[in-house]
């Protein structure tokens, strides 16, 4: 074995990639990873204890969500990075220790040598990476559990780290990473506190979710009903892709008037969605699929791509575009260019990109047409009125929470054909780059009400909760499982986890969760989420249409 992890839906044989990841992930780099991880647990502890002393330390709650961010499934694949950024955590812990001496905190008492253990010796921690990965704790409930916890957070440090560019800030929800950090170290819990532990990371992840719904249309207005275009221009195109607004924003800025124009992939397509971006005129629509897609559509695209966050592919070693490829904030491939974070408040410098982009020709059309999104909270609550009279009268027999995310597998074709089947009475909520399968189908409307409703990308499924919410106080339910709404749900990295962990803490029941459940789920784990909220796998379309509908 050369690394375990098992994070993500493509873990390798539905139990964890052990050679090599799926992902593209090496053993060298996921060890660092690990290690980070390791190393996270123990400034936990020091930072925890500080902030029961009134500290806080602003500089450990940005290492901590960068360093979770960095670890979600195919975001960062740079080795130095993590070499940087490892030893980076080892000063602020040992200053953080040293903040906690000289303001007379107690010195944390515990097993873990995350607390002491250092090295700026890159093959030394690779060393060290073995003993303190994900299968150091034995008992494979607790590792189940402690492990949840650690992908829900890596989805809050995602959504956190966005808030936060946007200049939005939850002490409360830094203060809850930390101390759950930390209990992963804790050998006395038991498997029942580490579930609440597990249901709180939900709750926080709702927090952070609304946080970041906030801040986002705080910044760049509600998303509102836009038609996105599929086709392209004549000018260069810089294509953005990821979940970053801010990163959009000032991409949008730097490229105005330059002949270039700006085209969004995968996850970024709800940013056509935004009143301030929707009024660049260079802001052309979006180009190609989910992030899987990638490996086609950046060779026909022709320009430079710019990835905000994951999912990056490893690119084949046949791909044409390796060059013409940056990353920014917490995503990276060491054969990409790598754009700097902002420094003294000051935008980042998208220039050298910009220039680089207008060497290229024009993306090469693949596809025409157009899509229709922007139905976000906001939205769907001015046409309230549309939707709650077509519920009554029975013109929308049901909705279908299809969220999350898309995945390059085959089986997933199961939502392109759920989607189709679905009867023409039913209505499709979706967010997250899952819309890939089933948004460009020529599915019709309700009375004017598309039957695929898009909040936006995967942490606007908050959007989706709040509609439900609303919907269950007009119709006067105190329950929201009493609603028409069923939820078939597709999986892929950890920001999936903590979107079905805030489900979950909402009291939502009954999610079937596709298209396999999770390789870290343990079968005593996996039970107490299936007798206690009735998650189900998936089946087949046919058997699970007749399930729903019923
Ligand atoms: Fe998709 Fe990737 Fe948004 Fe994920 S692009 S898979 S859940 O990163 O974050 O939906
Ligand atoms: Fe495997 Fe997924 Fe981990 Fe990558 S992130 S190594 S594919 S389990």
């Amino acid at each position: 074995m050369n690394m375990f992890c098992y994070q993500c839906q493509e873990a390798s044989k539905g139990t964890g990639c052990t050679l090599v990841g799926v992902c593209g992930k090496t053993p060298e780099v996921s060890s660092l990873q690990d290690l980070l991880i390791y190393q996270l647990k123990g400034i936990s502890q020091f930072s925890t204890r500080l902030r029961a002393l009134n500290i806080e330390m602003p500089e450990v709650n940005k290492f901590v969500t960068d360093s979770l961010f960095m670890t979600i499934t195919n975001a960062n694949f740079d080795y130095d990075r993590f070499v940087n950024k490892i030893i980076e955590g080892f000063e602020l812990r040992d200053k953080a220790k040293s903040l906690l001496i000289e303001n007379g905190g107690e010195v944390p008492v515990s097993a873990c040598d995350c607390l002491t253990w250092k090295t700026t010796d890159a093959k030394e921690m690779e060393a060290k990476a073995a003993t303190v990965g994900v299968l150091s704790t034995e008992n494979e409930d607790i590792r189940s559990l402690r492990e949840l916890v650690i992908y829900g957070l890596k989805g809050i440090a995602a959504y956190g780290e966005h808030s936060f560019n946007l200049g939005y800030i939850d002490n409360e929800v830094d203060a809850f990473m930390q101390r759950a950090l930390a209990a992963t170290t804790d050998d006395s819990l038991t498997g029942d506190e580490l579930t609440a532990l597990v249901l709180e990371t939900g709750k926080m992840g709702v927090q952070v979710m609304a946080m970041l719904d906030k801040a986002n249309t705080t910044a760049y207005g509600n998303p509102e009903i836009t038609t996105v275009s599929l086709g392209v221009k004549n000018n260069p195109g810089i294509l953005i892709s990821g979940h970053d607004l801010k990163d959009m924003e000032e991409l949008l800025k730097q490229t105005e008037g330059t002949g270039v124009d700006v085209y969004t992939h995968s996850e970024m397509l709800p940013a056509n969605y935004y009143p301030a971006f929707k009024k660049y005129k260079h802001f052309v629509g979006n180009y190609g699929g989910a992030w899987w897609s990638q490996v086609t559509d950046f060779e026909t695209f022709n320009g430079v791509v710019l990835f905000t966050t994951n999912c990056i592919v490893p690119p084949r070693k046949s791909a044409t575009y390796v060059d013409r490829v940056y990353t920014t904030g917490a995503s990276g491939y060491p054969a990409f260019k790598h754009i700097d974070d902002r420094e003294g408040g000051n935008p980042k410098d998208f220039s050298a990109m910009i220039a680089h982009a207008k060497t290229f020709a024009a993306p090469t059309e693949i596809e025409t047409g157009e899509i229709v999104g922007g139905f976000a909270h906001a939205q769907v609550f001015a046409l309230a009125d549309k939707v709650v009279d077509a519920v009554k009268s029975g013109a929308i027999r049901k909705f279908f929470v299809m969220a999350g995310c898309d995945g390059r597998m085959k089986d997933r074709s199961y939502y392109t054909e759920f989607a189709e089947k679905l009867p023409t009475d039913t209505v499709i909520l979706t967010a997250g780059c899952a819309k890939y399968r089933y948004n460009k189908l020529p599915l019709g409307d309700i009375g004017g009400i598309p039957r695929v409703l898009d909040a936006g990308q995967c942490n606007d499924s908050y959007s989706l909760v709040v509609i439900a919410l609303k919907l269950a106080e007009i119709f006067k339910l105190n329950d929201v499982n009493e609603l028409p709404i069923a939820y078939n749900i597709a999986w892929y990295e950890q920001k999936a986890v903590i979107v079905l962990l805030a489900l979950l803490s909402l009291g939502v029941k009954n999610i079937h969760l596709g298209p396999t459940l999770p390789a870290f789920l343990s079968p005593n784990v996996a039970k107490v989420l299936v007798d206690n909220f009735g998650i189900a796998p998936i089946g087949s379309v046919d058997e699970d249409m007749k399930l729903f509908l019923n």
